[in-house]
């Protein structure tokens, strides 16, 4: 039987390579649709977690992976020659940047290497991992191509298909966030496009590997550089002596042609910070140099350096030196209402804060612990107006929802708000990034 005979009467039998934050869910997707599925990795604790029915990752729900384990639909392994038995196959593993900030796709050839004999005839093979353009002909079609037997477009099929997780988001997610996909062939795509459809309730097709992996990279681009546009209008708006937000939301007031961005403390996740790195770093192999993407990254990542010249000052206007200062950080993760601290600008400030002779605390209903290079701290365990007040300066870095800002605002004796939580809040001790 064919594999699009396989993928409509859901006999196929799926793998999922990579079990974090975009592989869980995908495969969780499918054993909703009623595939069986197999997912791989190389960190036994998560294939023992998921063969427990233990749950990890948040935006799954606990219930579903369980029972999916249950009925055998969901299985997990370390063995990548579980690939020999499957339809098809979606790899979701990190791509990171390395200490260079160039591209570290190791994780994918890694892949490979170990799957490369297992490859065969009648599967579907979908590279999901944000990648530069070209990487899916460049690094997966190679092992393809050794086989004679097997060619892409013919009996075998080979996409390129952007994860769009946006972890913690509660209204989008695997099964109502369109999806692109590109194939080396177009019989490609659409064997792709069928197996998705079976979980996603809109596949865009577009043309070829290339284009899809570009779709993503212009998505997390445009973040970025709009970002760092924001934090630039906010320092602007320092030297000018206005209210940046005030003036990003009056314009945001327009109802075509502007979108709202805001300052913050610097460029924190995963994907934004990492991916238009991706896609500059390609096109300087072209002789190409992707301006807006370094002059945004230069802006973004000065910011942290930014707050603490902000703190810096905010602390001398009141007779205090930044060195020996008691300094309470609010909020550590890279963003509001998750624990994430990849990339976090917080690390950076704390990092800063700590070179220049700061007492540092911090407090994060997310996160309990911080220790990287030779930072070590706890999470206060709770805020009371008691342990705000022995502090010089609040600086607050992440605005979780559940954080008690009205008691941070009465309790503090200078307030360093990076995130506007203090919008309409009238406090001569409060100094905003991007206000004049
Ligand atoms: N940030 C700002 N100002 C903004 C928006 C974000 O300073 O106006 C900062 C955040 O504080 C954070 C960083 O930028 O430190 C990244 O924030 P993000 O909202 O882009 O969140 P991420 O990194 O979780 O991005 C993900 C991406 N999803 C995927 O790549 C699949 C991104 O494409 C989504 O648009 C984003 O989630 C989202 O919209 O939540």
């Amino acid at each position: 039987m064919g594999l699009v005979e396989k993928i409509n009467d859901k006999s196929a039998k799926i793998g999922v390579i990579g079990l974090g934050y975009v592989g869980l869910p995908l495969a969780v997707e499918f054993t909703n649709a009623g595939y069986e599925v197999v997912g791989i990795d190389i960190d036994q604790k998560k294939v023992n977690s998921i063969n427990f029915g233990k749950n990890y990752i948040k935006d799954v729900r606990d219930d579903i992976l369980k029972n999916a384990v249950k009925k055998k639909l969901l299985t997990a392994s370390t063995n990548f020659n579980e690939v020999k038995n499957l339809d098809a196959l979606s790899i979701c593993v990190p791509t990171p940047l390395n200490k260079e900030k160039n591209p570290d796709i190791s994780f994918i050839v890694s892949v490979m290497e170990k799957i490369k004999d297992y490859i065969h005839e009648n599967m579907l093979i979908v590279l999901e991992s944000t990648t530069y353009p070209g990487s899916t002909k460049e690094l997966i079609l190679p092992y393809i191509n050794k086989n004679d037997e097997l060619i892409p477009g013919e009996n075998i099929c080979l996409c390129f298909s952007p994860e769009r997780i946006d972890p913690g988001n509660k209204e989008y997610n695997t099964s109502n966030t369109p999806k692109v996909i590109g194939g080396v062939t177009d019989k490609c795509s659409d064997v792709g496009k069928e197996l998705y459809s079976k979980i996603i309730n809109r596949v865009v097709v577009v043309s070829s590997t290339e284009t899809a992996e570009m779709v993503k990279l212009l998505e997390n681009t445009f973040r970025a550089i709009n970002i760092g546009l924001a934090n630039e209008v906010a320092i602007m708006c320092e030297k000018l002596g206005v209210n940046a937000w005030e003036v990003i939301d009056a314009a945001a007031t327009k109802p075509f042609g502007f979108m709202k961005f805001t300052p913050g403390p610097g460029l924190g996740g995963h994907c934004i910070p990492i991916d238009p790195y991706y896609l500059s770093w390609k096109l300087k192999t072209l002789d190409y140099d992707a301006r807006f993407i370094k002059l945004a990254g230069e802006i973004n990542t000065q910011m942290p350096k930014h707050v603490v010249e902000l703190i810096t000052s905010v602390l001398n206007e009141n007779q205090k030196s930044i060195n020996g200062s008691k300094i309470l950080i609010i909020g550590v993760s890279y963003k509001k209402n998750i624990d994430d601290c990849r990339e976090s600008p917080a690390l950076d400030i704390i990092e800063l804060l700590k070179n220049a002779g700061s007492i540092i605390e911090f407090y994060d209903p997310f996160v309990n612990k911080l220790e990287f290079n030779d930072v070590k701290l706890r999470s206060l365990d709770t805020l009371t107006k008691d342990n705000i007040s022995k502090f010089d300066v609040t600086v607050i870095l992440t605005d979780h929802s559940q954080i008690d800002f009205a008691l941070i605002n009465e309790s503090s004796k200078l307030i360093i708000d990076t995130r506007n939580v203090f919008k309409d809040v009238k406090n001569k001790n409060i100094k905003r990034l991007g206000e004049g």
